[in-house]
Formats: C-alpha cells, structure tokens, sequence
C-alpha cells in the first residue's frame, strides 16, 4: 500500500513529490453564499447555519462563565496537569524567541532609529470541531496570543448537538486567559470575525487551521483586509532516515500524521532499501491496531518511500520537497539537520518523535504546509504583533543627513520632498545653528 520507489533520477523528483491535488472550485460559491449572509444577516445567520451543519438549537453565541466553569470540571486532573506541562513549554519558548524591543541605533551622527513590537489590537482565533477537536491548537494559538499582549483575542468554533463546545477546549482556552468565546463553527465562523456581527466583534487577523470551506473563506477574508497566520494545505511529514534507524520508530511517525486526514501525505527518503522494506512491513501491523485506519489507510495512498543513494541526496530531495515537519532518524541526526534550508519544523534524533512537538516540545505546530515552507515561517508571538519603527533626528541629525536627502528628492523629480528638508536646514541656518 505505501509504494517503495527505488533510486529515481532528479528528473523525476517533480512528480514523486507532488502533492494531493487540493479540491477548491466546488466550494467556492458556497462559501461566498456563506460570507455573504454572515455579513447581511450577522447573528441569525450564524444560528441558522448551526442547525443546518452541526444540528445544533443555539439560543446564544457567547460561552458564559458557568458554561466555561462546567467544562473545566468535565476535564480529567491528569489531562489538566499535562495541558499545563505543554503550555509552561510552549509559554518558555515562545517568549524566549520573542523580541519586544530592538536596540536604538545611530546610524550616523543625530540620526537614532529603533523598531518595536506593537501587538495586532483584535485577533481572533478558530478552534474546528469534528472528529477530533484539537484542542492542543488553542495552545498554540492561545500561549503566542497571551505573551504579544493583544487587547482582544476572541475564539470561535462550533458546538456539538448538545450546544457545547468541547470542554478540553474551552478549558484550555481559559488556560490562556481567553475570556470571549463564541459558538460559531466553519465558514460561517469565519465571515462572522471578518464582518462582525451584533454578538461576534470583527477582528484584524485571523489565525486557526480548518477544512477547505474555513481554508476558502480565510482566503477571501484577506480580500476584505483580514491578515490570515497563512495560507493552508494538508498536513504532512518527511522523514530521512538511514539504516541505523529502527523501522518500528519510523512507521508510527508515519502514522502518526497519515491520521490526520484522508489528503494528508506522508513521504519516507532512506538510502537502505532494506529499511525501506522493513518499514512498510510495520506500517501494515501498526495500522490495522489504529482507531483512525480508514483516514491513515487513504492518506498512504498519497504516500511514499523514496529510496535514494545517500543521506545526502535524501537532504536535496526534502528540501526540493519543503516539508511542514521534518524528522530526521540518521546515526548523525544534528550534522544533517544543519544541511537543511527548508521545513517548517525539525524533528532531530530517534527519539524526536513530531508528536512531542505537535502537543508539547515547547515550538509551533501551526507551520507552512503544501510547499509554503519555502516562504512562511510557522506561528509565533511575532504572528501576533506589528513590527514598527522609530526614527528621530536632532538638529545636528538633518544637518549631517538632509543634504543627502535634499539631492535624491531633486533627482527623483520630487521637489516637495525635497523641501521639507530645505526648510527646515534654512530655519537653522537662520538661527545661527
Ligand atoms: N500535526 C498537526 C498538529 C497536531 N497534531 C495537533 C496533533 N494535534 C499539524 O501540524
Ligand atoms: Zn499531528
């Protein structure tokens, strides 16, 4: 079932690696139908597309505290303490990697410029329902949200028949310090923190992961000036191991994110053929023991292993490729992670299973899918705040500068320009400075 290719050519390596074909012209127009009635009927819309697809009666879009404190108990102790053990990680690292205040620089005498983080005022975040609710994604979403300090930060996703969200999500939430819950699910969810409704504020950006119509509906939320985290495919993972790695190790990572969805895509690059084997032999005895067999058992239809001539070559291959994560299972994990210049996450050493960090390493997994590592970075506090710049200039400063200025302004034709530095240098002139 998972198709073991045996040292293709570069020339070939366009096709190998292509991904599913993502589906997008049929849901176009309903989509557009849903934007549409979000922003003429607002509220009512919503619950109307609550009956509709998750059979659910709302009477009110807002989670209310009793509502939040009922959830909260609903969730196992256990389950809470490890919740925490993953956000403390996510908290340490992503403040770590965040920079509030850039140092003041002089770039020449009087002239001092400097840039700082401004958190975005109103994001909004959303959670999907489904089979399975992730609630490690209000995590990662949350944890970011909370350190960039923004002044609003709401969260949609949408209820099951009994209008509950999931409690482990709205736990969570709170965990972040997220206190503006709505019930508001798909597309509709979408149109709702583009346009605003009565109940549901429109927001600047717009971050959260979801099926194709959410995928659709954030795309054309950027076309009314809604920022998106970035544009979505399906997830997927590339793994370079060599013969040193256990195949046990290497199916179940395969699995692990074959599990996701049908559409998902799963590619294994090794120069032993005789992991190769060894590996889709243990993919067959691991999947039949899963619960989600049928999505991982259409996901490996879309996958791969690609057998190559070296460890070398497996690092061109992956980074042609670009993959979202990247697990690397060789004698010498750390020397070949350093050759990589493209993925959205990295995985290092057998122990280093993607799952560790999709809940709890301490990094993203909101990350560049279908090729987009190429020119996205994953999610971090920076997703959440405007870098903005500062620059000042003393009367020495424009002394030392304008002139420069005063001649590029007069050879770009743009006399204006050009005399509000004029100006200004004859003003000091006049008083003697
Ligand atoms: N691998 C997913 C993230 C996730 N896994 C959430 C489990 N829960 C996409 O990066
Ligand atoms: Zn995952």
């Amino acid at each position: 079932m998972l198709q073991i290719i045996q040292s293709p050519t570069r020339e070939q390596q366009a096709d190998l690696l292509q991904r599913p074909q993502q589906q997008k012209a049929n849901v176009d127009t309903a989509v557009k139908e849903i934007l549409n009635q979000v922003k003429q009927e607002g509220d009512s819309a919503l619950i109307e597309f609550a009956q509709r697809y998750d059979n659910a009666s709302l009477s009110s879009l807002k989670v209310s505290n009793q509502e939040v404190t009922a959830a909260t108990n609903k969730v196992s102790n256990e389950l809470k303490e490890a919740i925490k053990t993953a956000y403390q990680n996510i908290y340490k690292f992503h403040k770590a990697c965040y920079t509030k205040e850039y140092p003041v620089i002089e770039t020449m005498p009087g002239i001092t410029c400097w840039r700082k983080s401004l958190p975005i005022e109103k994001v909004g975040l959303y959670i999907p329902g489904g089979s399975a609710p992730l609630f490690s994604t209000v995590l990662m979403l949350g944890v970011p949200a909370q350190i960039a300090g923004n002044k609003q930060v709401i969260l949609c996703s949408p209820t099951d028949s009994d209008v509950a969200i999931n409690p482990v999500v709205l736990y969570t939430a709170q965990l972040c310090g997220i206190t503006e819950i709505y019930k508001a699910g798909g597309a509709g969810a979408i149109a709702a923190m583009t346009y605003g409704t009565a109940t549901i504020p429109a927001v600047d950006k717009i971050f959260g992961p979801g099926n194709s119509f959410v995928t659709r509906a954030k795309e054309l939320a950027q076309q009314q000036g809604v920022a998106i985290d970035m544009p979505a495919g399906p997830s997927e993972v590339l793994v370079i191991a060599d013969k040193t790695a256990n195949p046990d190790f290497i199916a179940a990572d395969l699995l692990a994110q074959a599990e996701h969805g049908p559409d998902s895509q799963v590619i294994l690059l090794t120069e032993s053929s005789e992991l190769a084997t060894r590996v889709t032999d243990s993919v067959q005895e691991q999947l039949a023991e899963l619960d989600r067999k049928d999505i991982a058992s259409a996901a490996l239809q879309n996958s791969k292993i690609i057998v190559l001539e070296s460890i070398q070559e497996c690092v061109n291959w992956s980074d042609f490729y670009a993959p979202e994560h990247l697990i690397i299972n060789t004698e010498d994990a750390e020397d070949v992670s350093s050759q990589i210049n493209i993925a959205g996450s990295i995985f290092i050493g057998a122990y280093t299973c993607e799952s560790l960090g999709d809940y709890a390493s301490g990094t993203n997994h909101t990350l560049p899918t279908y090729g987009y590592a190429r020119n996205y970075s994953g999610v971090s506090v920076d997703s959440f705040v405007n870098k903005v710049t500062y620059q000042k200039a003393t009367s020495q400063g424009i002394k030392n500068l304008g002139p420069a200025v005063e001649l590029m302004a007069a050879a770009e034709g743009l006399g204006a320009h050009k005399n509000a530095v004029s100006v200004r240098l004859k003003s000091l002139k006049s008083q003697g400075i």
